[in-house]
């Protein structure tokens, strides 16, 4: 297709590029600027409306094209193979062209908010001048051709069940762990830091899971979670907490989400995060609510789970 043909075009424009950044850096998971958390919230939510509307097909073959990527990684920078680079871009170019163009300009607007003006000449500053210049120069000939195969409409919005075992299991799971999700300051900076003792390529490794587990999910229950996220986004109150009601709604598409995919799958992200997270991270995260709405939310959690396998 047109878009595959012109990453090849993006990746000798970009490639150099691409070798240069270190990214391997743990600056990239800072803030690109003042930490806002609720304004951060307001730009995920951009991407997640767009994450909604985006051809299911195209992200699944986004996400494998990211994993085959990470399998090509090679020199201490942790670059991929110019192969997997190209088809990297050819597949975000595609779920690009699958939304309309306003959806995808909201991010950048969104983005561009919460990001200090001086971050793209620190990064520039970080590698070859000129190499930077060619790839956006690069970059801005791709996006003519992704807005030339783009779409005007939004897809239809997800079927979302109901009236399912997980749909009500939900509720109990909810009705047991919102007071939990109440004791929980969602507003530090604290999620933003590293995992201690952890190298990017080890934390990589437990990401790669996950991307390999969101490939394999069922296209429209992903679409309805990202929905339900959205909607439950839009229900937060000053502390960063979500209604009662839409809280249950993220719980039940999250567990029809799980049971959508083989139990092997959801133990291997579990299993590569037990790997790299250090007991003092959970031991922290206890520490700061109260223990008996942990625990209920808990034992709430190990009932959910018996109805997620029950449909898996
Ligand atoms: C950049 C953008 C990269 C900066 C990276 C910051 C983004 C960080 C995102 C963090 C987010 C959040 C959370 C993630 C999840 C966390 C969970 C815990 O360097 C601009 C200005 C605005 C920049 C900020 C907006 C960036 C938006 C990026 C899209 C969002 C992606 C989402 C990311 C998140 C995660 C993904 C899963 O646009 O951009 C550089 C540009 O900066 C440079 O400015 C441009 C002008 O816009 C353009 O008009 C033009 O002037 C150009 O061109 C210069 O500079 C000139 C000529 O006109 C060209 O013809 C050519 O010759 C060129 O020069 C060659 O040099
Ligand atoms: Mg990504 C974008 C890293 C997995 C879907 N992703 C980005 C970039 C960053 C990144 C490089 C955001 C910061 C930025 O804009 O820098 N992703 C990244 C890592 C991983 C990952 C490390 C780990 C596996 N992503 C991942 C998965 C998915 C996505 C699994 C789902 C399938 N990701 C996704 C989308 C987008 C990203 C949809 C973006 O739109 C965003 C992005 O790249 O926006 C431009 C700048 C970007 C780069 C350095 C990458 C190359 C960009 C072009 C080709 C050349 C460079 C031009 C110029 C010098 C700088 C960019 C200017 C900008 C205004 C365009
Ligand atoms: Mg998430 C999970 C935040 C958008 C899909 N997501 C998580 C949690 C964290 C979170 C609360 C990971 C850390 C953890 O396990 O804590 N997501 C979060 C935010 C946003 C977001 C802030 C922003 C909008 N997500 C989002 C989107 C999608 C997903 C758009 C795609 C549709 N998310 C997704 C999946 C999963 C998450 C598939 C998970 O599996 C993971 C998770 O929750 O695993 C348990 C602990 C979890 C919580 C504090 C909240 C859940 C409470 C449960 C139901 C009861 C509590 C049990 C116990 C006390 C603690 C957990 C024990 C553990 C062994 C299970
Ligand atoms: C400017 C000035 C003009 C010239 C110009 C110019 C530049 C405009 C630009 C630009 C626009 C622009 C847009 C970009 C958009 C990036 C969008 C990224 C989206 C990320 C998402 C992340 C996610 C996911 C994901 C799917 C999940 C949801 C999420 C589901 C169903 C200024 C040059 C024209 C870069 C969507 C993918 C996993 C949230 O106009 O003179 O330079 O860049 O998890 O969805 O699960
Ligand atoms: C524009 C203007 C509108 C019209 C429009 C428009 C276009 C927007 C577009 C577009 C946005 C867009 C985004 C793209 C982003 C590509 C990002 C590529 C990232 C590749 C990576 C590869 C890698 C790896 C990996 C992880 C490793 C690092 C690497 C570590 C720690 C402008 C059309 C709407 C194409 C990250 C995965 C292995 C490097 O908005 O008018 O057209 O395209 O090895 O991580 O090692
Ligand atoms: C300038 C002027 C214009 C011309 C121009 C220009 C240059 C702009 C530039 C540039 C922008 C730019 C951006 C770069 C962005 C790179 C983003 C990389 C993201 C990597 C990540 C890696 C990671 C991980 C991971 C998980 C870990 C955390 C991390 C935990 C819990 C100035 C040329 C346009 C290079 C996210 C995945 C391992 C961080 O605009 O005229 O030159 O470069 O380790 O999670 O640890
Ligand atoms: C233990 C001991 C026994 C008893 C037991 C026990 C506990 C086991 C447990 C547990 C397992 C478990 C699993 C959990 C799994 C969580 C998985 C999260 C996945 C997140 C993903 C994120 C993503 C995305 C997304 C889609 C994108 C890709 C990504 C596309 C196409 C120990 C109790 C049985 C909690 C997949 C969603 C946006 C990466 O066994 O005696 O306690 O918890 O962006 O994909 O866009
Ligand atoms: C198990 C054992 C195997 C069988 C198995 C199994 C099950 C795994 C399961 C399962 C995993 C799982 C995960 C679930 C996670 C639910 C997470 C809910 C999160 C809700 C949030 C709501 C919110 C918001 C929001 C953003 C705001 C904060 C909030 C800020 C900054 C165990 C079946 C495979 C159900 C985060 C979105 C508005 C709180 O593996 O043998 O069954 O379920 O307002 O952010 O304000």
């Amino acid at each position: 297709d047109e878009i595959g043909d012109a990453s090849k075009k993006l990746g000798d424009a970009s490639y150099n590029f691409a070798k240069e950044v270190d990214w391997n850096n743990g600056i990239f998971l800072q803030a690109p600027g003042k930490f806002q958390p609720l304004k951060a919230l307001k730009a995920i939510d951009k991407m997640i409306e767009m994450g909604a509307a985006a051809d299911p097909k195209l992200l699944k073959a986004a996400a494998e094209a990211h994993h085959k990527a990470i399998g090509s990684i090679s020199g201490p920078n942790g670059v991929t193979s110019r192969a997997d680079w190209d088809e990297v871009n050819a597949a975000l170019g595609r779920v690009v062209a699958s939304v309309p163009k306003a959806k995808v300009m909201a991010v950048y607007d969104a983005v561009k908010d919460i990001t200090d003006p001086k971050v793209p000449a620190y990064m520039k500053s970080l590698v070859n001048g000129p190499d930077a210049e060619k790839a956006y120069q690069g970059f801005l000939e791709f996006k003519d051709v992704v807005a030339k195969n783009q779409v005007t409409a939004a897809s239809a919005p997800a079927v979302v069940p109901s009236g399912d075992k997980i749909g009500a299991a939900a509720k109990q799971l909810s009705d047991a762990s919102y007071p939990f999700i109440k004791d929980i300051d969602w507003l530090p900076d604290i999620y933003l830091k590293p995992l201690p003792g952890k190298t990017a390529p080890e934390t990589l490794k437990a990401i790669d899971k996950m991307i390999v587990m969101g490939a394999k999910m069922d296209g429209n229950l992903l679409k309805a979670a990202a929905e339900a996220h959205h909607k439950a986004i839009g229900s937060v109150d000053s502390k960063g907490v979500t209604s009662a009601a839409d809280y249950e709604a993220v719980n039940a598409a999250l567990g029809r989400l799980v049971a959508s995919v083989p139990k092997e799958t959801v133990m291997d992200v579990y299993n590569s995060m037990a790997k790299i997270v250090d007991p003092t991270v959970t031991n922290n995260m206890f520490s700061k609510v109260n223990p008996l709405d942990a625990v209920a939310a808990a034992k709430g959690f190990y009932t959910f789970k018996d109805v997620a396998q029950a449909s898996q």
